[in-house]
């Protein structure tokens, strides 16, 4: 319709009046025009486009290249491109001077809008969490529903170091988390997980930082963690005792953190997915020649198991593929540490659910303790780690597992093994593990 009348118009007597307002082209906005307003639609492009109907260079169909209508018909920009190409630069960049001098900045003095943060800068937190001094004494009647806090460890591991710096990866990796609800929590859209916002609530939810460990001493450092811990135990949240999840760090640190939710809350039913089992009696790894040597993370549940922290037949390995040291000894020494294993292979068979069945009739309303060595996924999807095995789960799986678990009563968890300078450019690693912690504070929030 547009076209014939165009057509019309452009041929013959209307011709002078097409000069001026072509179609009222002037009054016409295209979809650049709308969105960036004068900067493109300006009294020289306006012009331009009637010089180019009344040339007939550019008919009524062509002309939606300005006006976005019926773009059924190829236009010859080869040959307009040649023929205007000086003018329409001219057009543009005189639009372009008159339109920037518009741009209206705040007064020199006024910082109002600078007191946000966003996804790339600021001191990172993670998920941008508040933060205070979570040790000082003096601050102790301060509420902590949840507390996260970093154990930036790593002499405890026998073959890839690095887990001192997992924390800070991790932080790095949750900076996009920000809040909203997400649709793939919880192991179906029924889920209530799938309602929930664990970043908006009413629950005061703390970074509280890292525990300074020495590199220097292992005793010391670990006590150190111990005492960390324990601080963070002495708040309480709004809603009953504080819950701690911990950023390794290699994994001998569960066993401090073990030792501080033991105190709080009672034997614990421990969910351990990992790819080695950890209850190694120091005598067939590491240990034998100095007690010192004996405490590392291949060895730091047998130590749990020894000390009463473990609930003896509620404790399960999950995702184990790591050969057993001593083959008549390590699985017989395990079952006395207290635990059942999933292999890595099991999922194939008996699926996710299979798993969290099992999990559910293991633990029941006992408080449970999860601990996440990240190395239990496929190092395709985690190769930043200390041990790792093929042949492991992959991110989602882990993580369609662990959502799985809402109604359990996680009073607290770690996530350890992510070695930063192994990992991808990417992050791939410290990224699983900001997905994991971020799992754990939906089942923590939901059962709070
Ligand atoms: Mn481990």
């Amino acid at each position: 319709m547009l076209r014939s009348i165009v057509f019309i118009i452009c041929s013959g007597a209307a011709l002078a009046s097409v000069i001026q307002d072509p179609i009222g082209l002037a009054s016409k906005k295209s979809f650049i025009d709308e969105i960036y307003g004068e900067l493109v639609d300006t009294q020289d492009s306006r012009t331009h486009k009637a010089h180019l109907l009344q040339s007939n260079l550019v008919t009524a169909s062509q002309n939606n290249v300005f006006e976005n209508i019926e773009p059924e018909t190829h236009l010859l920009f080869s040959q307009l491109e040649s023929q205007y190409q000086e003018s329409l630069r001219r057009s543009a960049h005189n639009g372009y001077l008159r339109s920037r001098s518009k741009v209206k900045f705040p007064d020199d003095d006024d910082t109002s809008d600078l007191d946000g943060i966003n996804m790339f800068g600021g001191i990172v937190t993670y998920a941008g969490f508040p933060t205070f001094n979570c040790f000082d004494k003096s601050q102790f009647d301060k509420n902590i529903d949840i507390a996260i806090v970093g154990a930036p460890f790593d002499t405890g591991v026998s073959y890839r170091p690095g887990a001192r710096f997992g924390p800070d990866a991790i932080r790095s990796g949750a900076r996009r988390l920000k809040g909203g609800v997400n649709p793939a929590r919880g192991n179906s859209r029924n889920s209530p997980l799938a309602k929930l916002d664990p970043y908006r609530t009413d629950l005061s939810i703390i970074d509280c930082g890292d525990v300074p460990m020495t590199p220097f001493d292992n005793r010391i450092a670990l006590n150190q963690l111990y005492r960390g811990e324990r601080a963070i135990h002495a708040h309480s949240g709004k809603k009953g005792a504080t819950r701690v999840i911990t950023m390794g760090g290699d994994h001998t640190i569960t066993l401090m953190a073990l030792r501080a939710a033991y105190e709080k809350y009672g034997k614990l039913a421990v969910l351990h997915f990992d790819s080695h089992i950890d209850t190694w009696n120091p005598k067939v790894l590491g240990g034998g020649i100095t007690d010192y040597m004996s405490l590392n993370h291949g060895t730091f549940l047998h130590y749990a198991a020894e000390q009463g922290y473990l609930a003896k037949d509620h404790c399960l390995h999950l995702g184990i593929r790591a050969p057993y040291v001593d083959n008549k000894y390590d699985e017989k020494h395990d079952r006395e540490c207290g635990f059942d294993l999933f292999t890595a292979r099991d999922i194939d068979s008996i699926g996710t659910k299979g798993i969290v069945d099992k999990v559910k009739s293991v633990v029941g309303n006992m408080p449970v303790y999860i601990s996440v060595d990240i190395d239990v996924l496929d190092p395709s999807h985690a190769p930043g780690t200390g041990t790792m095995e093929v042949g492991g789960w992959t991110t989602r799986e882990l993580l369609t597992i662990l959502d799985s678990l809402d109604g359990l009563h996680v009073v607290g968890a770690d996530v350890v093994e992510v070695s930063p300078p192994f990992d991808s450019n990417s992050e791939i690693t410290s990224l699983a593990a900001t997905a994991v912690i971020d799992s754990i504070l939906g089942l923590m929030v939901y059962d709070i």
